[in-house]
């Protein structure tokens, strides 16, 4: 519209008025621009999956447009949930541990080791716990339409070949903007700093962090392998990534369009699931071959769930105690 406006405005001066071209831009439908804001690049299945919903938005109807930036150009994490809830940016798809500091709940996924497997993250996301976390979101602001999936956080490191629970030690390791991760590598040894995700590889480059933990994807398509020499299969915890709408946004648009825009944001998410779990296969097989693998037993993971034991206990009250059993039940049952 307002492109519209200007046209009409620097015209040839003659017939055109403002309000004829706002009449007929009315007639026409006026498109909406929603914008997208991705930490990751676009070869990772971040991007990708954002551009299935792109597409399946726009196939539906002509009254939206997608754009999708990507790399954190626009934001980190934590910035873009912050222009969401202004209203200056339409969507993001941030992992949880940044959002804590806005809805704490989101705070069990972070508990270390408390989800074993895609089957039981599947039953919990798709559960009670679910369906209240995205209520709780809504009373930030923004609106979580659907989850997605970064996955199983692995390890790396410039220094040496990780294998038991000393190997941690002193261990400079880069973490989310949240205290749970925080004190989890404290607890097992390690030397940790929070960063936004868009100074990392810098901090790697410079040799400022020794490592950082993220999933297989991350780790080969944002080329870590360039300025980290080893990966260590740990699971330590999974991210979901979730998909969040400006609440000014989201009220913004007519019933039709909240209803083409959540399900695609769903079906997005389900390729987006099936996308990362293939990725994540196909990219330690790769990385494999350009670094040094090593896999902590599971005796030695017994040690490390020893270790971040008393951080789950700690938490618990940031989070909410009764959230987090109703947390650890629904995973219970899920098992
Ligand atoms: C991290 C996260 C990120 C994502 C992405 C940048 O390590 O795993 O990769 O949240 O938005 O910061």
């Amino acid at each position: 519209l307002l492109i519209s406006v200007l046209v009409a405005a620097c015209g040839n001066g003659e017939s055109d008025s403002v309000e004829g071209v706002t009449e007929a831009s009315a007639d026409t439908g006026e498109t909406k621009k929603l914008r997208i804001s991705l930490g990751l690049n676009d070869k990772t299945p971040l991007y990708k999956s954002s551009e299935k919903f792109k597409e399946l938005v726009e196939e539906k109807t002509d009254s939206l447009n997608v754009e999708i930036y990507h790399s954190g150009q626009l934001a980190d994490d934590r910035s873009a949930i912050e222009m969401l809830q202004f209203g200056t940016l339409d969507i993001t798809i941030p992992s949880t541990a940044p959002f804590t500091s806005f809805v704490p709940e989101y705070g069990v996924f972070d508990l270390p080791f408390t989800l074993k497997n895609t089957d039981v993250v599947d039953k919990v996301l798709q559960g009670k716990i679910g369906d209240e976390l995205a209520e709780k979101a809504s009373e930030q602001g923004v609106k979580q339409l659907a989850w997605w999936e970064n996955g199983f956080r692995q390890l790396t490191n410039s220094k040496k070949s990780i294998k038991k629970l000393d190997d941690l030690n002193g261990l400079k390791v880069r973490t989310m903007e949240n205290d749970i991760h925080l004190g989890a590598w404290k607890a097992m040894g390690a030397n940790p700093t929070p960063m936004a995700f868009t100074e990392l590889f810098t901090a790697m480059q410079q040799k400022t962090v020794d490592g950082q933990e993220n999933p297989y994807p991350t780790i080969l398509l944002e080329k870590y392998p360039e300025v980290q020499k080893y990966v260590t299969e740990t699971n330590h915890i999974y991210s979901p990534f979730i998909f969040l709408i400006s609440q000014k946004t989201w009220d913004g648009l007519t019933e039709e369009q909240q209803e083409i825009v959540e399900s695609a944001a769903l079906e997005a998410g389900e390729h987006n699931r099936k996308l990362s779990r293939e990725t994540a296969a196909s990219a330690l097989e790769e990385l494999k071959g350009q670094m040094e693998y090593s896999k902590v037993s599971d005796a030695e993971l017994e040690k490390f769930r020893g270790a971040v034991k008393p951080v789950i206990e700690k938490y618990k009250e940031s989070i909410g105690q009764d959230f987090v059993e109703k947390y650890l039940n629904e995973v219970n049952n899920a098992e």
